[in-house]
């Protein structure tokens, strides 16, 4: 080889470098960000994939996409690169990171420090007495750090109605099927305000990194129901992917 091509040779192994391995987003790539956007950054405008390029630096989604960035602290580039995506397939609570909270009323909060709950059905996941459990030690973790006091309640509406469901279940909030979104709940507010639902799709376990712990969802979602939004804090308990810890080990260091 001579020097000549030597050169052009090292010229070529600068610019492979330079460039890295480009990422071309699949069709469903895009499907599952235009969704993700739509459903947690408050996406409106209904384009069809055909005319929807997020790889692309100018595109209609590129504030979306920045926004979505700036929240989980990824490189801020509006394009939809694979670390987005990666983080856009994590599983996680169904409530989106932008809240349109007025700004004149505030951050919704209940009118008394008395609550009442209700377990409306289960999960066929664990037994009965396990979802009581994990559903009465989620709401211990606010009544800790809270004036709040919660009442079980067996019959007729309580504020917080806690339940098990699939797919379409009465709300305008589908769930998914298994994975994606895993449970979701209403600011406080009367009639479905504070209710919390489960995507029964998932798996729920008592303690299991196998399953979801239902615990550390129910803990997240009563966060939503006394009118709390997302926590951009990796590791903190309104954070918006579900992490397993141990809960056993769980202490509310982090709101
Ligand atoms: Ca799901
Ligand atoms: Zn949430
Ligand atoms: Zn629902």
């Amino acid at each position: 080889m001579g020097t000549h091509c030597q050169l052009c040779f090292l010229a070529g192994l600068v610019l492979v470098i330079h460039a890295g391995p480009i990422f071309k987003p699949t069709d469903k790539d895009k499907a599952i960000a235009r969704d993700y956007l739509r459903n947690f950054y408050n996406l409106k405008d209904l384009m069809s994939t055909s005319d929807f390029h997020p790889e692309e630096e100018i595109n209609p989604l590129s504030d979306k996409l920045k926004e979505m960035q700036k929240f989980f602290r990824l490189k801020v580039t509006g394009t939809l690169n694979r670390e987005t995506l990666e983080v856009m397939k994590k599983p996680r609570c169904g409530v989106p990171d932008v809240v349109a909270y007025s700004t004149f009323g505030g951050r919704p909060k209940w009118q008394t420090n008395k609550l009442t709950y209700r377990i409306v059905n289960y999960t066929p996941d664990m037994t009965k007495a396990e979802v009581d459990q994990s559903i009465k030690k989620a709401l211990q973790v606010w009544a800790n750090v809270t004036p709040l006091r919660f009442t079980r309640i067996n019959s007729g509406t309580a504020d917080i109605m806690i339940s098990f469901a699939t797919r379409y279940h009465g709300d305008a909030l589908p769930f998914d099927g298994p994975l994606g979104t895993l449970a979701h709940a209403f600011a406080p507010s009367p009639g479905i305000g504070g209710d919390v639902h489960f995507d029964d799709d998932e798996f729920f376990t008592l303690r299991s990194p196998k399953g979801l712990v239902l615990f550390l969802v129910a803990a997240h979602e009563f966060g939503h129901s006394l009118g709390l939004s997302h926590s951009d804090v990796p590791g903190a308990l309104m954070f918006p992917t579900y992490s397993f810890i141990n809960p056993d080990h769980f202490s509310l260091t982090n709101i």
